[in-house]
């Protein structure tokens, strides 16, 4: 059996080494232009689907879908494949309460001092106030950290590259993997939130990234009738 010198893995026929370094043949179906065309309409139209949801039910999720959900998100590219990434699930009624307490003294604090005039004006269509009920009813609140540095097994620090983006990225996808479960999510972000390190306990290399919460919409639903920019608006050929 050959092994690569690098991770110890076994090759398989579909496997080589470039320059030592252990590649694999990576096969995609292609498909047609008029097929194409069509997946990516069918595509679009379900993810012009997604909209924030701040009500959410009580209702339970079984963890193996969070599981799932999670498993995806971590498909993200990222710098160097260090995948900087930790998502903290939370279901436990006291430390949701927790943060919540802990979410809206801070919340409380923007929306009466710190947030600007123009901020406020800009989410009033949004009608948000520093209440956070979401992070108590919401099933599950999943807190994602994203990790500044790697500490090595000598305890040395090793840093991570294009963490934001790659975090960025990894709850793109995470929060498409909700839509196509047929959950719904909310990008929170109580700012400031280093006081999600404090509860989860997090190692000193984690951040907080964003919280979303995640469950089923409330029984009956609103949200904000919101427009989104024409291809025109937002994309330019050259
Ligand atoms: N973080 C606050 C305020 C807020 C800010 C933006 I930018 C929004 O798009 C929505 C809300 C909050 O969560 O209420």
């Amino acid at each position: 059996m050959m092994w690569s010198t690098q991770n110890r893995l076994p090759m398989t026929s579909n496997e080589k080494l470039i320059n030592g370094f252990p590649f694999v043949q990576y096969n995609r179906e292609t498909y047609d232009d008029a097929i194409m065309l069509d997946r990516s309409i069918q595509f679009h139209n379900w993810m012009e689907e997604r909209r924030t949801v701040r009500d959410f039910a009580d209702r339970p999720i079984p963890q193996e879908i969070i599981d799932q959900l999670l498993l995806t998100a971590s498909t993200a590219p990222s710098g160097a494949h260090k995948q900087p990434w930790t998502f903290c699930v939370v279901k436990d009624p006291r430390l949701k309460k927790e943060i919540r307490e802990a979410a809206e003294k801070e919340e409380k604090e923007s929306y009466e001092s710190r947030m600007s005039e123009d901020w406020l004006d800009d989410i009033k269509p949004l009608q948000t106030d520093w209440q956070k009920p979401f992070l108590e009813v919401a099933p599950y609140l999943i807190v994602v950290f994203k990790k500044a540095y790697e500490i090595q097994p000598d305890r040395s620090k090793r840093t991570n590259y294009y963490v934001n983006e790659s975090v960025g990225l990894a709850c793109g996808f995470l929060l498409a993997a909700i839509l196509h479960a047929g959950l719904v999510a909310l990008t929170h972000t109580p700012s400031p939130m280093n006081f999600l390190s404090k509860l989860l306990k997090r190692p000193e290399n984690e951040r907080p990234f964003l919280l979303i919460p995640i469950g089923y919409p409330a029984q009956e639903t609103y949200v904000p009738k919101l427009s989104r920019k024409k291809l025109e608006e937002i994309a330019v050929y050259y």
